[in-house]
């Protein structure tokens, strides 16, 4: 067992947990190195505004490893009673600025609730490098979609639901928390969990973290930005895989069955 009982009820009342999967310094370190040369260029020229690489996973084995550690992998499966299972990671080195959400608007499951965030520090993370922000206990108000506020789904009225968002946190006086971790912690949060990244107050300074999203056993995963109450934009994620990423062989085609009888009988043409 990875986590204690008194962790698993803070979890359920709070909607979040700091705790320390048992990374080793060198696996942290030599990860964040190899993640940072994927970053774009101008980034690395100039690193000092937001980006993010999504997927990275599929190239950095590393990255992968990270989301289907172990002790990860039991730490949700304690939490929720399913088996968890990564379907997307996201690598930052620097403060998002991300506005407040919950991940519900992103990605959601049939039943509710069996998604996870796990996000993970590649160095110590304070109130001044852009920490992640979070609400605590924002988890149990119900879950807001883009009907729930008024709104129409789809992406390009993600400002509104942003906004939205500002006004459900001052209404029901949410009080936020910094998630200043250190070094090789981690900090799951609930599906439902309000959650968005802090400013940064020094933009010299970088953040290195990846976050990786599970959803767990038995359920549908629906999309909610393509959904309407009645109808659920069903999907299959595709899964981190357990294994190294093997890239599918690109397919060749056959030649059309015209092009080869062209070429037949420009060969008969030539041989004649
Ligand atoms: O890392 C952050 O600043 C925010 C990340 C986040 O909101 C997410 O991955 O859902």
């Amino acid at each position: 067992m990875v986590l204690t009982q008194t962790q698993i009820d803070h979890f359920h009342e709070h909607g979040f947990l700091v705790f320390d999967p048992g990374l080793d310094e060198a696996f942290v370190d030599d990860l964040r190195e190899k993640v940072f040369v994927h970053y774009d260029p101008a980034f690395q020229a100039n690193p000092t505004f937001p980006t993010r690489l999504q997927d990275l996973w599929k190239r950095v084995d590393e990255v992968r490893q990270l989301a289907v550690h172990d002790n990860v992998l039991q730490a949700l499966e304690q939490l929720l009673g399913r088996r968890a299972r990564p379907f997307q990671t996201l690598n930052f080195p620097t403060g998002t600025r991300q506005a407040a959400h919950s991940d519900t608007i992103h990605f959601n499951s049939l039943p509710h609730g069996y998604m996870a965030g796990v996000w993970v520090a590649l160095e110590d993370i304070t109130p001044d490098n852009g920490p992640l922000i979070y609400y605590p206990g924002s988890h149990k108000l119900p879950e807001m979609s883009m009907q729930d506020f008024g709104l129409e789904p789809g992406y390009e009225h993600y400002g509104e639901y942003e906004e939205m968002m500002r006004e459900h946190i001052e209404l029901h006086g949410l009080k936020p928390q910094l998630g200043t971790i250190r070094k090789g912690e981690a900090l799951i949060w609930h599906a439902n969990l309000i959650h968005g990244g802090a400013p940064q107050t020094d933009p010299k300074l970088s953040r290195h973290s990846q976050v990786t999203h599970y959803y767990f056993a038995d359920c549908q995963y629906y999309i909610p930005m393509r959904s309407t109450p009645d109808k659920p934009h069903i999907r299959e994620p595709e899964w981190v895989t357990f294994e190294p990423y093997v890239a599918p062989e690109e397919s060749v085609s056959p030649p059309a069955p015209s092009l080869l009888r062209r070429l037949v009988n420009k060969l008969r043409r030539s041989v004649s």
